[in-house]
């Protein structure tokens, strides 16, 4: 069986959901070629040895750029914060592998733009980690719709509510400096409703939104891992200049309205994604923290015994689930990752487009760059003249 090397820079929190991801796929996936977790790179050499050790990488790197001309590596994986991101990639590209690259794809929209020219140009694979695209419930709300099972789609309403800095004294991680992440919740949180509107929706025409920070200085941080970080007693203060909340309304190119809220600020939400899409036929709804199922309402049911529907996103017949065990046993927010794994390297394999790839990384930056135009503005923007 043909084999492909993995290479992946980082090893915190994204970089633990794709080990995991890349572990699981032979096991549960039949896959064209045996995926090797050849070396897991990070600075700190104790930290992202250990890193290797638990994940189970053959080996560790602390230089990405020692790691994406290695001869024996086929792939790399960014899971680095996003500052880090175009760096990588351009030298990847440059040097024939092929790409994975977490959200949001970079820090600005013509940053997005070189790094899709660079993998264009130098003719390898490329994908972009919008790992909510591979639920079962949201490949069901896709294919249900291009069936047309809700008819023309007049209005969408997405949300992505975090609560996890509400506190002021919550240390400033690399998530509130713009430097290194290029924008708060929307580019964090709200890119991955953008790309799910895109996908189930289609392209976005025209935004208005408004953006708020807030809480505005914050003690910098001592130690982070996942979305939780410490701060030394009486540590020196930073200042948070990203969004704490970001709100918009949207036209499609197909003339649908849509409502959009990203905020870390909705107190009792932890990951609280969703996004309900209404048509002329009916409507259907998808919430991440009932990921396992779909809302779904048919204008076409009996007057008298129509309602909204809970259909069970869980059955062997629906995306992906087969693979993993009898009816009705859920599934994770760790199995979207092994599903985006294994389409990404059966592209890879197979020599064919991955999706989503770089362009649908360009196009939400896009969307994210109108978004803070607008709030600068207090004007619509359209997408076109970006
Ligand atoms: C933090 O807000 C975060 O980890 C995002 O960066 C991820 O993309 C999202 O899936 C969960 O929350």
């Amino acid at each position: 069986m043909k084999e492909i090397n993995v290479g992946m820079v980082g090893y915190k929190f994204m970089g633990k959901a794709h080990s995991n991801a890349l572990s699981r796929l032979g096991m549960f996936f039949d896959c064209s070629a045996q995926v090797n977790k050849k070396a897991i790179c990070g600075r700190d050499e104790a930290a992202v040895k250990k890193a290797a050790e638990k994940f189970g990488w053959d080996g560790y790197e602390t230089s990405w750029e020692k790691l994406v001309t290695r001869s024996d590596i086929d792939v790399i994986d960014i899971t680095a914060p996003s500052n880090a991101h175009k760096s990588i990639a351009l030298a990847a590209a440059e040097n024939g592998k092929h790409i994975f690259c977490e959200k949001p794809l970079a820090l600005t929209l013509d940053d997005a733009r070189e790094m899709l020219e660079s993998v264009t140009k130098n003719g390898v694979r490329h994908q972009i980690g919008f790992n909510y695209r591979f639920a079962p419930a949201v490949r069901l709300m896709k294919n249900m719709i291009d069936a047309g099972k809700i008819g023309t789609i007049r209005h969408v309403r997405a949300s992505y509510l975090q609560d996890f800095i509400i506190d002021p004294e919550f240390p400033l991680i690399w998530r509130l400096q713009k430097e290194i992440c290029g924008s708060g919740s929307l580019g964090d949180l709200g890119a991955h409703f953008i790309d799910l509107a895109r996908y189930l929706v289609g392209d976005f025409k025209s935004v208005m939104g408004m953006q708020k920070t807030f809480i505005k200085s914050r003690p910098m941080v001592q130690e982070m891992t996942g979305l939780s970080a410490s701060a030394k007693e009486d540590a020196p203060r930073g200042e948070v200049d990203v969004d704490d909340g970001t709100v918009f309304v949207a036209e499609f190119e197909n003339g649908a309205l849509g409502v959009f809220e990203a905020t870390r600020f909705a107190q009792g939400h932890k990951n609280d994604l969703s996004i309900e899409i209404n048509g002329d036929k009916g409507s259907l709804k998808f919430v991440f923290e009932r990921m396992n199922e779909l809302q779904y309402f048919s204008a076409g049911d009996e007057a008298g015994l129509q309602g909204f529907r809970l259909i069970q996103a869980s059955e062997g017949i629906h995306p992906y689930m087969s693979a993993w065990w009898p009816t009705g046993h859920v599934i994770g927010y760790e199995h979207t990752f092994v599903h985006e794994m294994f389409e990404f390297f059966e592209c890879v394999v197979n020599n064919t487009p991955a999706s989503p790839d770089f362009a649908d990384g360009v196009k939400c930056s896009q969307v994210i760059e109108a978004v803070e135009l607008a709030a600068q503005r207090r004007a619509t923007v359209d997408i076109s003249s970006l």
